[in-house]
């Protein structure tokens, strides 16, 4: 039990850049390190060239994820993640491109090149990790900060209607979207494997603990209340199927939620367009 214990985490070290190992400048406990290790494994288990793989984040606590992981990386501005990994993927298409960003990240700030991303189907993967807030500037409200929820700057309770985030990146055109929590860490790091082998625009929302500041401002308890909660409002897919829309208010569902493998991909549209007008077709 032990050398099996002690073999997964190895997995994880093998991927930390040298000389960036722990301590991280996560908080004891926050999600985004359960994130990263779904990752890892991930990644391990699809065999991939970790020289083809890029990371690419924001700003955020969860965008600092490429600073600590040995693949190919690109740190970029608060935002801004999916903009620079498209113009990498264009340019590299042989890549694997991961996106690491935060619900402020990529709803506030980056809500217009999310909605872009998922509308052009390129071939991304973004691993959102959803914590309801802003963890890095002191816990303000984002576009998920839930109904009536407690941040910095809703000190009252937040009366906008917050985003569901599959829903936003289904309707938009992405053709791969799923959920998981960081309680559900094997289910988490099979939703990203799927991603990352979908060819075309994949979502993985990763629900996170960040105890500092949402959990303290609306008394969910620490990181293991918080992942507790998880297991307990987490409902998959096929039992969602059974339930009533009532029952399912206040839960996740977790699994895949839409997957779509007719759509072309854009670095693939483009090449054929490329092709035409070369052979002088319209
Ligand atoms: C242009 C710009 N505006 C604002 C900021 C400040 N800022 C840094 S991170 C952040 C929010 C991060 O929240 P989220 O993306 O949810 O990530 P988390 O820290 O929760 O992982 C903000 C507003 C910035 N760095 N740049
Ligand atoms: S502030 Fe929140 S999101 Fe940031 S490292 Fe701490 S627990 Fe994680």
């Amino acid at each position: 039990m032990a050398t099996a214990a002690k073999q997964k985490s190895d997995v994880v070290l093998q991927y930390l850049r040298p000389g960036k190992k722990f301590p991280s400048v996560w908080c004891p406990g926050c999600g985004n390190g359960t994130v990263m290790s779904a990752i890892i494994r991930a990644v391990d288990k699809l065999g991939y060239n970790r020289d083809e793989v890029v990371m690419v984040s924001g700003i955020g606590c969860s965008s600092r994820m490429p600073i600590y992981l040995d693949f190919m990386a690109l740190h970029t501005t608060h935002g801004r993640a999916l903009a620079f990994a498209t113009g990498v993927k264009f340019a590299q298409p042989h890549m694997k491109v991961i996106v690491v960003t935060g619900d402020g990240d990529a709803l506030a700030i980056g809500g217009n090149h999310f909605i872009h991303a998922c509308r052009r189907n390129i071939d991304l993967t973004a691993v959102l990790i959803n914590n309801n807030i802003y963890g890095m500037t002191g816990g303000q409200g984002s576009p998920t900060t839930p109904d009536a929820a407690f941040s910095t700057t809703t000190p009252y309770g937040n009366v906008e209607k917050h985003f569901d985030v599959c829903e936003l990146a289904t309707a938009a055109g992405a053709t791969y979207v799923g959920r998981s929590t960081v309680y559900h860490a094997p289910q988490l790091e099979k939703q990203i494997s799927q991603a990352l082998e979908h060819r075309g625009f994949s979502l993985v929302e990763a629900i996170a603990n960040c105890h500092t500041y949402f959990g303290r401002l609306n008394k969910q308890g620490d990181a293991v209340a918080m992942l507790n909660m998880f297991k307990d409002r987490s409902v998959t897919t096929q039992k969602a199927s059974e339930m009533s829309p009532e029952e399912l208010k206040d839960k996740w569902i977790i699994g895949t939620l839409y997957e779509d493998r007719e759509r072309t991909e854009y670095c693939d549209e483009y090449e054929k367009l490329v092709n035409r007008v070369q052979q002088g077709r319209r």
